[in-house]
């Protein structure tokens, strides 16, 4: 018989490769010792600190499962997963900073680009010394994306831009922007492009006011006549397969992330309970406490194994966009199950920034609405089960 032990209970440790553990121990001592000691502070304040784009990128934290030639560090999408886990341990803002800059900036450069694009943008995004945004969202295009307005009219040598993105991650900060539009030139058909900050015609308003991910900067993209030439064209892909190729990666990180800001609050209640005494006794020893407990390791357990699953199946090559949907759909929402009980178990204290499960439960609202609103990823597999789209 083994031993139990509450805080890996399927001994998924020792599931991963040295190389895993390794990066996971780099991602683990970095989101500590220097993320930790900033996110209280940046959040009451909403400051959204450039540097860890940098400090990111010398660990080799941007684009990791980028290889090495162009500036990542070529490693498995089960690592990356690691890193959102640790990242997200906490907090969501700073996890979606690494993954939009992963997953939906160097990615589809990388996997859609042309060979200058990648020697040009992947090495300066990989070191954090460009930032990166992935625009896709319309005030009139949300979870129907292929409702876009954003047009790209073909001239002789480019494409002239119009059109305004939402909810962009980084935008305000941002170096580089990859923008969906739809193209004359092509049927009408979705294309991407990588602009740059500083061109005539483009700006990134900051979305003031946000009680979510407030440690993590969010605005607009305006596009009024930007003109481009041939080269900002991604040239290998057409249609939205292009941007769900991205979401599919970030999607699965989340599906990691997510369950690291559960873990950090199912650890916070578990002390708190331990710590606190009322009617004589440790909270945690009444059975009303550890049965939530009880809950939530169980859910965080069996969502970690099939993230697990999913990242093996990811990295051979094997996976559908539909298991994505479902570790995405399922551990989000658990997370926020989670956060929200675990402010509970911390009475009054859970209110308090001090304490950090209240962050973690505004944070996880947007988690569970972006990169795909949790009904939409059920529609996803509504569709797959039966055959008919229903979205
Ligand atoms: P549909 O007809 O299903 O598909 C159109 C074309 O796309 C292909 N496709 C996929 N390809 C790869 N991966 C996927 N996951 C794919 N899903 C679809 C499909 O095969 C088809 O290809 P083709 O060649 O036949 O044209 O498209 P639809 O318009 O019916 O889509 C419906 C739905 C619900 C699936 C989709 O629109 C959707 O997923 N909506 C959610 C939108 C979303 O997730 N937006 C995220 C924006 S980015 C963001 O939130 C970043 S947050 C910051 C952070 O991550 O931290
Ligand atoms: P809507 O699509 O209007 O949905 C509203 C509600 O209706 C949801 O509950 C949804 O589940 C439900 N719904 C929608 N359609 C159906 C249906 N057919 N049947 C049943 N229910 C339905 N986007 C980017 O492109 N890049 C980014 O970097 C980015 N970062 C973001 C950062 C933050 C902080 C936030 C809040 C959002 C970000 N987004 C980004 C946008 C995000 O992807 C969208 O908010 C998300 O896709 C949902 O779109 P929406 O807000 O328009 O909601």
């Amino acid at each position: 018989m083994g031993a139990f032990d509450w805080a890996d209970p399927f001994l998924l440790d020792e599931q991963l490769t040295e190389d895993e553990r390794m990066v996971r121990d780099t991602a683990r001592a970095y989101a500590q010792e220097k993320l930790a000691p900033r996110i209280i502070d940046a959040f009451a304040n909403e400051v959204t600190d450039h540097a860890i784009f940098r400090e990111m990128g010398e660990l080799g934290l941007l684009g990791p499962t980028i290889p090495e030639e162009y500036g990542g560090v070529g490693t498995s999408y089960v690592a990356y997963g690691l890193v959102a886990r640790e990242v997200e341990r906490i907090d969501s803002g700073y996890r979606s900073m690494m993954s939009v800059q992963s997953s939906l900036v160097m990615y589809p450069i990388y996997a859609y680009g042309s060979e200058e694009q990648k020697r040009k943008y992947l090495p300066k995004l990989a070191s954090g010394e460009w930032i990166g945004c992935f625009g896709l969202t319309e005030p009139d295009a949300g979870s129907d994306p292929g409702g876009m307005k954003t047009r790209a009219v073909k001239t002789d040598g480019g494409y002239v831009l119009n059109g305004a993105k939402t909810w962009i991650s980084n935008s305000p900060i941002a170096d580089v922007f990859v923008v969906w539009a739809k193209s004359d030139a092509h049927g009408g058909g979705i294309r991407g492009f990588v602009l740059e900050k500083g061109m005539k015609g483009l700006s990134a308003p900051k979305i003031e006011g946000k009680l979510s991910l407030r440690a993590s900067i969010t605005g607009m993209i305006v596009l009024e006549d930007v003109e481009v030439g041939e080269e900002a064209l991604l040239p290998e892909v057409q249609g939205l397969k292009g941007p769900f190729g991205c979401l599919n990666r970030a999607r699965y990180g989340i599906s990691w992330g997510a369950l690291g800001a559960a873990e950090f609050c199912m650890h916070a209640a578990r002390q708190y309970g331990l710590d606190r005494q009322q009617f004589g006794r440790p909270l945690a020893a009444t059975q009303l406490y550890q049965k939530k407990l009880a809950d939530m390791e169980t859910e965080i357990a069996l969502g970690l194994q099939a993230s697990l699953r999913v990242g093996r199946l990811m990295d051979e090559g094997r996976f559908a966009p539909e298991m994505v949907s479902i570790v995405k759909r399922n551990n989000v929402g658990k997370a926020l199950d989670i956060a929200r009980v675990a402010r509970d178990m911390h009475g009054g204290n859970g209110i308090s920034g001090e304490y950090q499960v209240m962050r973690h439960v505004m944070n996880l609202e947007t988690v569970n609405t972006y990169e795909g609103a949790h009904d939409v990823h059920a529609l996803i597999l509504g569709r797959a089960i039966t055959g008919i789209a229903a979205f």
